[in-house]
Formats: structure tokens, C-alpha cells, sequence
């Protein structure tokens, strides 16, 4: 299998800015592959445009958090990664790259979509061992096939459970509202983690949702917890530039009060995945993914700053 520097993989524009990736304790990542999408392809060009939006961030200081992510984060660029390969290859290929930035950074990974996140949990399942998890999305992402083939970007969650990748009890889904029979919707339910539809979350915000941060943060503990966040969490009104859009979603302030207020769990690292730019509209879709990485970013270099041994 051969790895290839492809005109998607843009390696000249740099989150917020930032230096390449040297020795900075937190790490940007691009993950330029959507080869796994069941409806609208295009997520391979998220890492640049969601870099590009992120520009607008200037000195990065954040209004909640009070600190900045420049000078503690590098770009470690886009992998490079087989093109016309078996999806196991390509996420064989991408768990290898991830772990070795692992070893050395906290890392937050723009995707792609969301068949990548099986192989950055594998990475780093295998440095923390079995992880917590934060998943927003419109979708439950717990079909057990592909229609019909094995593995695709709505089964990750599902092979996650099934490879011991996550702990169900603390595997926590929020913004679901797609279409599915109800035994894959609720799936992880039944194995004892929990859901929060965008029905439950409706019309509540700030303070209103103070009882679901409590829950999720006395179910998820200080166990090493990994965030994923699929940009169509959101209302396609909020973010168009995605391939699964679905109405009746999150608001992008709903999803920033819970990124602010669940910063503290003990995270070990984030992906934000399936932004699709050919479909976006005034760059909505990569400013609310600059945004929210941004946030979870500072969020993180806050409690490293509060306490810099830990
Ligand atoms: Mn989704």
C-alpha cells in the first residue's frame, strides 16, 4: 500500500495560524478522507477550509476561558493517506499517523468524515485504554453494517462498542434526530450509555441544560474522555456544508454551552468531522468548526495553565 501527497492534502495554511506542528503540547490535525459517506462526499476538503476560517480568530483569546491557543499549538498539516484503498487500509494508515502524534500531543483532528474517528479511537484507546465518550450528531452512528458492507461512516459508534473501544455506561450521544429503526436509535442506550435527542434538548440552553451537564459529568467522571463532534449536530441552518443534513438540529450556542461547561472532564483529545464546504453557504459550516475547536482548545490549555504538571 502506497501513501500519496494529494492536491487535497493542503499543506501550506495553518490553523489559526499557528507554527507546523514542533514541540507544542497540543496538535491540530488534518484527516482528509470521505470515502466512506453514505449521500454527499466532499469532507476531504474540511481540514483547509476549517483552517481558513480560523484565521478570523486573530489572537485566539478566548472570551470564556481567557486564554489563547497560539504558542501552545502547532499544525501538524493533513496525513497523507491512501486514496483508492480498503477502508481497513486507510484506517489502518490513519491510526498509525495519529498514534504517533498522541505520543507526543493532545491532539484535535479535522476530518473527514466520520469513518475516521474508529481509527483515531483505536489510537487512542490503545494509550489511555478504554475511553469515555462525548458524540454529537444528528445521527446515532450504530448501524451494525454499511448497507450491506461492513463498515462505513455511520457504523464507527457501533464497532467502537463492539471492540471494547469505549466504556458503554460512558458513551453519551447528543443531537440525535435522524431517521432509523428505533433499535439502532437507541442502541447505545440499551447498553447502558446515555442519549440526548435534539427533541429532548429543545428550546433550552444556558442555564437550562445546568441537569444534563450534571449527568454527564457524574457518569463520565475523570475517566480519559474522547469528543466527537459531527458538524450535523447542528441545524442545517447553522451548518449547511455537511453531506447528511438534517432539520430540526442544535444550535451552535446550545453546543458551545456544553463544550464550555463539560471542559472540565479529563478529555485526551477531539475530532470534528464531516464538514462538507461545497455545500456551505458564507463559510457558516467552517466557522462554527473553527469555533468549536477553538473553544474546546482553550477549554483544555485553561486547565493546563491553572495546573501545568498535570
Ligand atoms: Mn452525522
Amino acid at each position: 500500500m502506497a501513501t500519496g501527497h494529494f492536491a487535497y492534502a493542503n499543506n501550506c495554511n495553518r490553523f489559526m495560524g499557528v507554527l507546523e506542528l514542533g514541540t507544542q503540547p497540543f496538535a491540530v490535525v488534518g484527516v482528509p478522507f470521505d470515502g466512506a459517506v453514505t449521500h454527499r462526499p466532499g469532507a476531504r476538503f474540511a481540514p483547509q477550509e476549517v483552517r481558513r476560517a480560523s484565521l478570523m480568530l486573530c489572537d485566539g483569546m478566548h472570551p470564556h476561558f481567557d486564554v489563547t491557543p497560539l504558542g501552545v499549538t502547532g499544525d501538524a498539516l493533513d496525513m497523507c493517506l491512501p486514496n483508492a484503498s480498503p477502508l481497513a487500509a486507510v484506517r489502518a494508515e490513519i491510526e498509525r499517523q495519529a498514534a504517533e502524534l498522541m505520543a507526543q500531543h493532545h491532539c484535535v483532528f479535522i476530518g473527514g468524515d466520520h469513518s475516521v474517528t474508529l481509527a483515531l479511537l483505536r489510537a487512542a484507546k490503545a494509550r489511555h485504554g478504554a475511553l469515555a465518550l462525548i458524540h454529537f450528531d444528528a445521527h446515532c452512528d450504530t448501524w451494525s453494517d454499511h448497507f450491506g458492507e461492513p463498515s462505513g461512516h455511520g457504523t464507527w459508534t457501533y464497532e467502537a462498542l463492539q471492540e471494547g473501544l469505549v466504556v458503554p455506561a460512558q458513551t453519551v450521544q447528543i443531537g440525535l434526530r435522524s431517521s432509523g429503526e428505533r433499535a439502532v436509535r437507541e442502541y447505545v442506550q440499551t447498553q447502558g450509555g446515555l442519549i440526548l435527542t435534539a427533541r429532548a434538548l429543545r428550546g433550552r440552553d444556558g442555564d437550562g441544560l445546568a441537569d444534563d451537564i450534571a449527568r454527564i459529568r457524574q457518569r463520565i467522571g475523570n475517566t480519559p474522555c474522547y469528543l466527537t463532534l459531527d458538524i450535523d449536530c447542528l441545524d442545517p441552518a447553522f451548518a449547511p456544508g455537511t453531506g447528511t443534513p438534517e432539520p430540526g438540529g442544535m444550535t451552535s450556542s446550545q453546543v458551545l454551552t456544553f463544550l464550555e461547561e463539560l471542559a472540565g472532564l479529563n478529555f485526551i483529545g477531539m475530532d470534528c468531522v464531516e464538514v462538507a464546504p461545497a455545500y456551505d453557504h458564507a463559510e457558516l459550516t467552517s466557522n462554527a468548526a473553527a469555533t468549536f475547536i477553538w473553544t474546546y482548545l482553550c477549554g483544555q490549555i485553561a486547565k493546563r495553565a491553572a495546573s501545568p504538571a498535570a
